[in-house]
């Protein structure tokens, strides 16, 4: 007994220690638009907080404590903020509440209205960012860089710099996802960005000194598309990636899909008085069509000598030497998790739905948000109920995992895009990846168990964002060690809005144990109108009755492909307009590549029907 009080004084006194360790960062930020001109082509509203844009980077060190009051300062949108790559797993409680996502872990934070987040950071480093998980916020500038200092970094600089890279968007975000989210887009082709930035600019320049190791830590901060990124005459050694510690390794090109991070040493030259390039290039490959006026690469410049002429842009052959994050190998060395005790196999489609929408699917279900946040369903719930998928939607795409499991993910391709997928509350071993399968008429290659397309690595790769290839696959394999709700979806915000997303319930009966609602969690909910205890359906009487749960849209009538949705809308046009051999003309090119015709098509929609 004795023995037993005293080493419960014991764990206390090193909690308390772990407490006193950290420091606290405390922010109160509110969102609002704010008038910039990040590319120096047009000016636009951008998201920022307190009135401020860019947003400032963040700095905390291993142990500390964050605190960020988010109050909504817009006039008619719900907000919310997640904290990408962050696992809020403590000691002695579960911060499931503070990852952001709407809908899954929280209720959204209504206009006026303050939800705080505040946890510690046990026991993570590296580089991570913020962002707005409501809509397609991020996109118009609600995110910023936030790194976690490790006193025991295992390699040395002299500087370090933080670069966001990410797409830019003339339009506000709600106005294109009207345009996009719409029968008049039919092939679900993406927005084309306008622009890229490089940490919110374009044409930027880094000053180096000579003799100088200097840590960049690129962010790539976008919607949509992945860039590539190269620097004149200087290597990049890679020494961390989404805040796992790799084994030194030399490149000269880096790939960053939206979501994840690289942080690379760069050795500055001795004697330096010219100027280099530092290249960030589009993956143009996932554009459905080029406009003959977008600028897919941007120069930035690397200054050694302010009275040298700045570098003017620098080719590379090929992309072929690109980094492949499947052969990087973590520092920590954890070996391979020997086979899997439950495998989620997710195949991914994109489709069109009776409402002539384009829609993203896992195992054709879309992800549409339930009634009440999935996290008050998990903790609401009758225990015997909390396991059952059922209560959670059959449009949520529920996995129920047990505490200690090895998960392993499967997701297999069955679309010719790219697919950077991003796991909350976990990182994952990359057990394999497939290459992409994109050439012309390239049939999808799913995973094969029985004959894998590469040896499993001994020490996997970790990180928690990994892109998926056109028609490939990837294998994915983590402890449930974490109880809590935690989304997987694709970080391309747009075809996150097409419902691309699935949500793992890991542990639910433990994470009742220890998850407690703050206050703020609950005003929030109150605000807007939710309620604290139900199932998907808003329900808490019967908790298997799930009616009017939001469901996703019913199929196109059978036989009404794709080609035959248009050659419909088309018709009826035709009926109404007699242009026949316009829309011919139209029809006997590619479809799938013709922008003018869908910008007519769309306009004689639009001009015809006058629901818009
Ligand atoms: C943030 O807001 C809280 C609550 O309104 C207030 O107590 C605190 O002083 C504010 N902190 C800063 C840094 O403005
Ligand atoms: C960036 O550089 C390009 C090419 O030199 C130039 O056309 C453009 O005006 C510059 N933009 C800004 C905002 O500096
Ligand atoms: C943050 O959480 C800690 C630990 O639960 C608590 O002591 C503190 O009061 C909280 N701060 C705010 C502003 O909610
Ligand atoms: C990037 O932008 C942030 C925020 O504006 C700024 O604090 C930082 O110094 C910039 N980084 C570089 C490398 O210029
Ligand atoms: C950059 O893009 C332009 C077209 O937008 C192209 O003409 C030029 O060759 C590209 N430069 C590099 C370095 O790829
Ligand atoms: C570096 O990465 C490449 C693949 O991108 C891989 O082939 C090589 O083995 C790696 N080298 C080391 C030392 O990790
Ligand atoms: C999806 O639907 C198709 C066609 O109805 C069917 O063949 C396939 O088995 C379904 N896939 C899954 C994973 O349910
Ligand atoms: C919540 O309900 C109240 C009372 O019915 C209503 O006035 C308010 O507008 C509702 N709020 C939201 C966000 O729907
Ligand atoms: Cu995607």
């Amino acid at each position: 007994m004795m023995l037993r009080i005293v080493t419960l004084l014991i764990d206390l006194l090193l909690l308390a220690q772990l407490a006193l360790a950290g420091k606290t960062h405390e922010f109160n930020f509110t969102t609002g638009w704010v008038a910039r001109n990040p590319d120096g082509v047009k000016e636009r509203k951008m998201i920022g907080f307190n009135g401020e844009w860019p947003i400032p980077e963040i700095h905390i060190n291993k142990g500390d404590r964050l605190i960020v009051r988010l109050t909504n300062g817009f006039d008619d949108l719900p907000t919310s903020l997640h904290f990408h790559g962050f696992f809020h797993r403590q000691a002695d409680e579960n911060m499931n509440q503070m990852d952001g996502p709407p809908m899954v872990t929280q209720c959204p934070i209504m206009p006026g209205d303050t939800y705080v987040y505040n946890f510690t950071v046990v026991n993570q480093v590296g580089t991570y960012w913020i962002h707005s998980h409501s809509g397609a916020q991020y996109t118009d500038g609600m995110r910023t860089a936030l790194i976690v200092h490790d006193e025991d970094e295992p390699f040395e600089y002299d500087e370090e710099k933080v670069i966001q890279i990410g797409d830019h968007y003339h339009k506000p975000y709600y106005e294109i996802m009207d345009e996009f989210l719409s029968r008049y887009n039919p092939t679900g082709a993406e927005p084309i960005p306008q622009n890229i930035l490089f940490n919110n600019t374009v044409n930027a320049s880094l000053s180096f000194k000579p003799d100088t190791v200097y840590l960049l830590r690129f962010i790539n901060v976008g919607n949509f598309i992945s860039q590539y990124l190269y620097m004149e005459d200087h290597d990049f050694t890679i020494v961390e990636v989404d805040g796992i510690y790799t084994r030194p390794n030399t490149t000269s090109l880096l790939y960053l899909a939206p979501g994840q991070r690289m942080s690379v040493l760069v050795r500055s030259h001795s004697h330096a008085n010219k100027n280099y390039a530092l290249m960030q290039i589009m993956d143009e490959t996932m554009l459905d069509a080029v406009p003959p006026n977008l600028i897919l690469n941007r120069t930035n410049h690397i200054i050694y000598n302010e009275d040298a002429p700045r570098a003017s842009e620098y080719y590379i052959d090929s992309f072929s030497a690109v980094t492949n994050d499947f052969f990087l190998t973590p520092l920590a060395g954890k070996e391979l998790l020997s086979d899997y005790d439950y495998q989620i196999s997710l195949d991914v489609k994109m489709d069109n739905l009776g409402d002539g929408k384009n829609y993203a699917f896992f195992n054709n279900i879309t992800y549409v948000a339930p009634k009440v946040p999935t996290l008050i369903t998990a903790l609401s719930a009758p225990e015997k109920l909390a396991k059952n998928p059922a209560i959670y939607g059959e449009n949520v795409n529920a996995f129920v995992l047990e505490h200690g499991e090895v998960i392993e993910v499967v997701v297999n391709n069955y679309d010719d895009g790219r697919h950077p997928f991003h796991l909350h509350g976990h990182n994952f071993q990359i057990v394999q990846k497939s290459d992409a399968f994109d050439e012309d008429d390239a049939e999808p290659v799913p995973y094969n168990e029985m004959a894998p397309l590469m040896p499993y690595p001994d020490i996997p790769m970790q990180r928690d964002t990994v892109v998926l290839e056109p028609n490939g696959h990837i294998v994915l394999r983590f402890v449930a060690d974490n109880p809590g709700i935690w989304f997987f979806h694709c970080h391309v915000d747009w075809h996150l809005e097409q419902g691309l997303a699935a949500v793992f319930v890991e542990a639910p009966l433990l994470l009742r144990e220890k998850e407690v609602l703050s206050q703020s969690f609950k005003d929030v909910c109150s605000t807007g109108n939710y309620t604290l205890s139900g199932n998907a359906a808003g329900h808490d009487d019967d908790w298997l009755n799930l009616a009017g749960l939001p469901r996703q849209p019913k199929p196109l009538p059978d036989g009404f492909t794709l080609k035959g949705y248009i050659a419909f809308a088309v018709s009826c046009i035709v009926g109404i307009w007699g242009i026949l051999t316009i829309v011919q003309y139209g029809l006997s090119e590619s479809l799938q590549n013709d922008l003018d015709m869908y910008q007519n098509l769309k306009k004689l929609l639009d001009d015809t029907s006058g629901e818009r």
